[in-house]
């Protein structure tokens, strides 16, 4: 398949089905190799659609054995199947069912979409078109039908059969070796959130009555033997469902709610109605086993796919272009969930962070497009940062904009309004507009436009006048397919700090929407406060209050200031990754200019002194975050333009050691001080102690690669808990030697048995900064430990190659060339795993001229491949264009 074969699908194209399918009944008896599938379609004329249009529905890769129309056999002349679509040219006007068998392979399936097996377990991912891989069917998210599954299957094999909704009936079949279940979902849904499980799994159960007084009964099931590892899950999944009651009003709406992991799966997790399908990794939790940074994401992910009840599957997406509808509103309501059960500020720093490095990078390349795409090859590549976290930011300012009260009666209406509806992001919009009577027109373009918005903001006090004059101005650069950018609506929380703290807001600015926040919805703006008694620091965008680049000149000394004083956390955070910056642009940029990046970690080092004798160790989570230097792919991006990525790595050690030199004392105290004995617990006060002990450990190593050597091994032998092992290894990684492989050798003796700690172990590895790394990974490929047929492997070894900045952009080229050659190797097996690994090419096109000439090589070369998926092909395509 070459990507330009195949047909762009565009929003404005959007017509209804002609047909709907009302009801669904499969009955699917699992194998092996030779599953078959039974579907009685229950179909009628669409009243929106065309009247007599013939009805062809969606296949891949299908082959039908069977069909009757109203229960009749039909003539081979009415109809037609191919593997991708089944025609019936000349259906009745009328409502009539369908009877469909069709067969399928479930062990063949590598691309792990439609139902596959995964170690020995029968499991299906449908969302976006799986389905149709399943049986012949109107795979689109507005075609929303009732279902009723039966599920028979050996029972040895899969004693546990489970499929949406409620369980109505089961029992053994003659003989006693199969067995079968029936299973019920009154609540209409799409293909897409159709799943069955079969398999032998334990499980941990916990009964569970909602705030509206439904007895639910919660399960989740693993790998046998793996249940001890489940009770993280069920504890999160429960603090979610009493969350979204409180919050958002909404209750569970089924009689059982089941939670699966399986050890092979593209993505993290998947929110099928009633059955909820996890990559392991998001499941499975103990303190040997998994980090303080997994159990937060347990978190996370368990209740973004508890949430989507509601957002998503209660109210779905019209088409593929809404994924935003579900995915950022989402997002959003996980990212809240968490900043609830844990700190809200530092929270929102892990946020920005992740949207930084992933979505303003994407946002600044060749693949950038808007948080609602105009048009599409392959929906599976629109999962994106840009749908997933700049859409929550969206909802974020949307929220911000309305405030609290509207935002929440507009979320009630939303509910009331479109409930068991396939939605629009415009029928979302009118919710707010009506319940805040804003008009959102102009807020609206945050979904077509693509690309981050700078801010460029500048600040004149007059001290005779007691006045202070602050200057805004927006724009967005050009992105593909859009070269000429309109002003978006801003929403620039801000404060003017003076020398006790922030000073009131006086203005009678129509851009002032009061509760410290300034609305720029135009190419520029003016903003006079009054009353100003001493020259401020402004300090804008407070929490982040719009994903946005903000390009404001303020010298060190006031950015030191407001990490000092600001009473925003967030903006004290920032502040100091503001002063790191800039130095390290300025070294990353022009190499050689060692004495300005010294005097800047002299700076750092004096402001961190104090801060982490006093506070530090009163908010450890947050110091954690303070210590940790912007990440070297920001760096990049900022710099924007003839990358040298040695140098931007060059920079970005260097800065850390001289700052972990000079702080020494004060870390290895601060170690000391927050050293514990007790036994590990995954909470967040107790994570946030490690995350700083660990970031001190780290600092250290850098500045000391001996003394470091020697914290970390010791960490390691004494440590109880996964966390500080990884990050005794991840510290040991930065010293080349002996030491450094024998803890290497150490660690991956001592978890032999555990694949997804041995992912952390190939990480670790396939990330160190050196010229060997490269062929390290290719040795790690013929480890017992790695397969390329698992995608949590591939992502860990290959992606965490591909994620090393140095050495995938190795001067001669040798890291695009592996990384392009997995892609290829990868597409023959499983598309979707391939084309987000050549996702790593995103940002080829800032790099230096040497390299970005072999990266583009390699691109045209993949690009190149004949018989490459369509997933492949469209990255390629686009990456290039
Ligand atoms: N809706 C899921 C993400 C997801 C998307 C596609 C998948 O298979 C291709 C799997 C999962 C979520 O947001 O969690
Ligand atoms: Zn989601």
């Amino acid at each position: 398949m070459r990507a330009d074969d195949t047909p762009l699908i565009r929003l404005e194209d959007y017509r209804p089905s002609d047909w709907l399918i009302d009801t669904v009944d499969l009955d699917i008896n699992l194998h092996p190799q030779k599953t078959q599938v039974r579907a009685l379609l229950g179909l009628r004329p669409n009243p929106a659609g065309r009247l007599g249009a013939p009805l062809i529905l969606d296949g891949d890769e299908l082959s039908l054995s069977g069909l009757r129309l109203d229960g009749l056999l039909i003539d081979e002349s009415a109809y037609s199947a191919t593997a991708q679509a089944l025609t019936l040219h000349a259906p009745p006007q009328r409502r009539f069912t369908l009877t469909i068998d069709t067969q399928v392979d479930p062990s063949a399936n590598t691309k792990l979409m439609g139902l596959y097996r995964s170690s020995r377990v029968y499991c299906t991912q449908c969302e976006a078109d799986g389905f149709r891989r399943i049986s012949y069917f109107l795979d689109r998210p507005d075609v929303m039908s009732i279902y009723s599954v039966r599920l028979e299957a050996a029972k040895l094999e899969a004693p546990v059969l489970l499929s949406n909704g409620n369980l109505v009936a089961a029992g053994e079949m003659a003989g006693g070796e199969r067995h079968f279940a029936v299973w019920h979902d009154p609540h209409p849904k799409p293909a897409y959130l159709f799943a069955l499980v079969g398999g032998a799994l334990d499980h941990v159960r916990q009964d569970y009555v909602t705030a509206d007084g439904r007895k639910v009964e919660l399960a989740v099931h693993v790998e046998p033997g793996k249940a001890g590892r489940a009770g993280w899950a069920m504890d999160c999944l429960v603090r979610c469902m009493r969350w979204d009651e409180r919050v958002f009003g909404r209750n569970y709406d089924l009689d059982v709610f089941n939670v699966v992991a399986v050890s092979d799966f593209n993505m993290g997790a998947m929110e099928n109605k009633g059955l909820n399908i996890f990559n392991d990794k998001y499941v499975l939790a103990d303190p040997q086993t998994a980090t303080d940074g997994d159990y937060a994401s347990i978190e996370a992910i368990i209740a973004h796919e508890y949430f989507h009840n509601w957002t998503g599957n209660r109210i779905t997406c019209r088409d593929w272009f809404q994924l935003c509808l579900k995915e950022g509103l989402t997002v959003f309501r996980d990212q809240e969930f968490s900043a609830d059960e844990r700190s809200r500020p530092v929270k929102r720093i892990a946020d920005v962070r992740t949207l930084r490095s992933t979505q303003f990078s994407e946002d600044a390349g060749p693949l950038a497009h808007p948080v609602r795409p105009r048009a599409y090859k392959e929906i599976n590549n629109f999962y994106t940062p840009t749908v997933y976290e700049k859409g929550a930011e969206v909802i974020r300012m949307l929220k911000l904009l309305v405030g609290d009260d509207a935002f929440r009666a507009g979320m009630d209406l939303y509910f009331d309004r479109c409930d068991g509806t396939a939605a629009t992001i415009e029928e979302f919009l009118a919710c707010f507009a009506e319940t805040s009577g804003k008009d959102l027109t102009q807020f609206a373009r945050w979904y077509e436009q693509a690309g981050t918005p700078t801010i460029v903001a500048s600040g004149r006090y007059d001290a005779a006048a007691r006045t202070y004059t602050l200057d805004l101005a927006q724009t967005t650069a050009p992105t593909p397919g859009q070269p000429d950018k309109q002003p978006v609506v801003l929403p620039v929380a801000l404060g003017l700090v003076g020398k006790a703290g922030d000073l009131p807001l006086v203005t009678g600015s129509a851009a002032y929407a009061g509760d410290g926040v300034i609305v720029l919805d135009q190419p520029s703006l003016s903003v006079a406060f009054s009353d100003v008694d001493e020259p401020p620091i402004p300090s804008l965008l407070r929490g982040f209050s719009a994903p946005a680049r903000l390009e404001l000149d303020l010298a060190d000394a006031d950015l030191l200031r407001l990490f000092s004083a600001d009473s925003d956390s967030f903006n004290r955070w920032q502040a100091l990754q503001s002063v790191a910056s800039r130095a390290l642009v300025s070294a990353g940029r022009s190499p050689g200019g060692h004495n300005a990046l010294i005097a800047t970690a002299g700076e750092l080092a004096e402001a961190l002194a104090g801060f982490l004798r006093v506070q530090a160790p009163a908010d450890p989570a947050f110091a954690a975050q303070v210590l940790r230097l912007p990440v070297p792919a920001d760096i990049a991006r900022e710099i924007g333009r003839d990358v040298d990525p040695d140098a931007i790595h060059a920079a970005h050690r260097s800065l850390a050691a001289e700052i972990g030199l000079r702080l020494r004392p004060h870390l290895m105290e601060l170690r000391e001080r927050l050293g514990t004995s007790a036994a590990y617990r995954p909470d967040a006060a107790s994570a946030g102690r490690r995350a700083l002990r660990n970031e001190a450990l780290g600092l250290i190593a850098l500045a000391d690669p001996e003394a470091g050597a020697r914290l970390a091994e010791a960490q390691f032998a004494a440590a109880d808990n996964l966390t500080d092992r990884l990050a005794a290894l991840a510290a040991m990684t930065l010293v080349p030697g002996d030491a450094r492989e024998a803890l290497i050798a150490r660690f991956a003796k001592t978890y032999a048995a555990e694949p997804l700690v041995l992912d952390k172990w190939l990480m670790a590895q396939a990330l160190i900064a050196e010229a060997g790394t490269l062929d390290r990974v290719k040795g790690l490929m013929q480890h017992p430990a790695f397969s390329l047929g698992n995608p949590n492997r591939v992502r860990a070894l290959i992606g965490g190659f591909a994620a090393n900045l140095t050495q995938f952009n190795r001067p001669d080229g040798e890291g695009y060339a592996f990384v392009a050659d997995m892609v290829v190797a990868l597409d023959r097996t499983n598309p979707q795993v391939a084309s987000r690994l050549l996702g790593s090419f995103k940002s080829w096109r800032m790099l230096e001229p040497a390299r970005k000439a072999l990266a583009e090589q390699k691109l045209a070369m993949v690009a190149q491949t004949p018989g490459l998926s369509r997933d492949v092909a469209d990255i390629a395509e686009r990456a290039l264009a």
